[in-house]
């Protein structure tokens, strides 16, 4: 009987021992994928740390079983599912179906096909369309970074990608845009040779597909000037009509895809179902960029928002709903085409899904970042996937402050684990600013239990003292706008 459990001890440590092996070696290899080097670095957490934390976190769970007290979380809902219009055509500054009438698709984005592939799948894209009511998915292939397509990426495995992912949305009956993403190659002409291969290649074998629309230059930047991405484009709509005579192109504009206004004064002539896009991120980009697009539309330019943000435009930061909304309701009125940024779990705000959740389909809503949370409910029209998390005090905790009454702090625990005897939780902090002004700055104070000892934190600046943690904001997240948020603050603490 003892040698039994002996060894049954000894199994499970050694298993312990082997999978925490894998998660870090598994870590390096996902953070050497998924950070290209430009990456915005989010607090003093590596990667390496938290892919280390997950598989933890996973396995003391595997461990411990399912906890009898919580709720059984379910799937989303189905919901009415994305329309299919057939081929599209373009008519004035409209997108129509294939009879004329205006219609919008509206839809997601990937994350770098080479740093997030596992969220090129069937059951996801499935479920986007029926549970998300998205009819158009993005397949966003970034040409210059890390990994990207004309730099170090594996061309084979970007193509199979991209072809997997028209294959899915084919299935499903939904559109979708193949991005090629240039960003740090701030001028689309610096790739234009790999640019036309590329897009004969693909339009040669997409040219039967009605639901196949090409992006042909994601966001042109720095002095990159409305002439030379015209001058680009020409060359690559006509490589793309040789093969394939209808598909709805979407042309990139100067200044990270913003200046709609200089397409509008020049666009693209003699070609038919051409249109342009314009990308905001909702908590830096107001009312100038509308006016400007409404302007641009008015005076008859077909738009698409192939890619938005709810946070800041570095893709990180505050999410701000109030400004959300004011663009929906303007791209609403326009029937203007959106996709939201980003299908990944990654550690920022544009990401859909919350870092600890390394599910690639099946999702619930406890596993949507809040700027997830608030593109499910803009898509389906479910309201409650917006309502706050329970900002009662979770686990291990007596009592949360702030600093003003206008500011709401909620706290989740997002895992817990044990190490050298002690209980280590490892929490998400967000706050919310509930008046219409906006607060210059914040602080938390959190009371716990028992002493703490702080391992980890990011996107906040933290000082432990005995029972109590003081947060404390750090530059990108110290304004809180008028009924915005700023969320994807998180610590570590163990407990004495
Ligand atoms: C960001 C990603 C980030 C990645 C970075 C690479 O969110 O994880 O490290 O690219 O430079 C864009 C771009 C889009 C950006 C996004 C957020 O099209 O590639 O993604 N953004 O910065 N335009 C405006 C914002």
């Amino acid at each position: 009987m003892n040698n039994t459990r002996f060894l049954k001890g000894a199994v499970l440590i050694m298993a312990a021992l082997v999978c925490i092996l894998c998660g870090v070696i598994a870590g390096m290899v996902i953070a050497g994928k998924n950070q290209p080097a430009s990456a915005p670095e989010s607090g003093s957490q590596t990667a390496v740390q938290k892919e280390k934390e997950k598989s933890e976190n996973s396995e003391s769970s595997s461990e411990s079983g399912q906890d009898p007290e919580k709720e059984p979380e379910t799937e989303l809902p189905s919901a009415a599912g994305g329309e299919y219009y057939g081929a599209l055509q373009v008519k004035g500054a409209s997108l129509c179906d294939s009879k004329g009438n205006p219609v919008q698709l509206r839809g997601v984005s990937t994350h770098g096909l080479a740093w997030f592939p596992q969220y090129v799948n069937a059951k996801l894209v499935k479920e986007l369309h029926e549970k998300w009511n998205a009819n158009v998915l993005r397949l966003a292939m970034y040409t210059a970074e890390n990994g990207g397509y004309c730099t170090d990426g594996n061309k084979k495995d970007l193509k199979k990608l991209i072809d997997d992912g028209v294959t899915y949305a084919s299935d499903e009956n939904m559109y979708v845009i193949i991005d090629w993403h240039i960003l740090s190659d701030n001028n689309p002409n610096i790739n234009k040779k790999e640019a036309k291969k590329f897009f004969r290649e693909i339009s040669e074998k997409y040219a039967d597909r009605d639901n196949v629309i090409y992006e042909i230059c994601n966001e042109p930047n720095g002095d990159t000037a409305w002439k030379d991405i015209k001058s680009y484009a020409e060359e690559i709509i006509s490589v793309i009509r040789k093969n394939d005579k209808h598909a709805v192109i979407l042309v990139g504009t100067p200044n990270w895809s913003q200046y709609v206004n200089e397409a509008a004064a020049d666009p693209v002539q003699g070609q038919e179902n051409i249109m342009y896009t314009l990308h905001f991120y909702a908590a830096t980009h107001k009312e100038e960029l509308r006016n400007t697009l409404k302007a641009a539309y008015d005076a008859g330019l077909p738009v698409f928002v192939s890619e938005y943000g709810v946070c800041e435009a570095n893709g990180n930061g505050m999410v701000d709903v109030e400004s959300a909304n004011e663009w929906m309701k303007l791209l609403d009125s326009c029937n203007i085409s959106h996709v939201a940024w980003n299908l990944a779990n990654k550690e920022e705000a544009s990401s859909m899904f919350l870092p600890s959740c390394t599910k690639t389909d099946g999702f619930t809503k406890k596993d949507l970042s809040d700027g997830g949370k608030w593109i499910y409910a803009m898509l389906t029209g479910d309201k409650k996937a917006m309502e706050e998390e329970p900002s009662g005090v979770p686990e291990g905790i007596v009592q949360i402050k702030t600093s003003d009454k206008n500011l709401k702090a909620a706290l989740t625990v997002s895992g817990s684990w044990e190490s050298d005897g002690k209980k280590v939780y490892q929490y998400r902090l967000s706050i919310s600013n509930k008046s219409g002004e906006a607060a210059d700055g914040w602080e938390v104070e959190i009371q716990f239990e028992n002493g703490i000892e702080l391992s980890d934190n990011w996107n906040g600046k933290f000082k432990a003292d005995g029972k109590k943690l003081i947060v404390k904001p750090v530059d990108y997240n110290k304004k809180i706008n008028g009924n915005a948020a700023v969320s994807d603050i998180g610590f570590t603490v163990s407990m004495k």
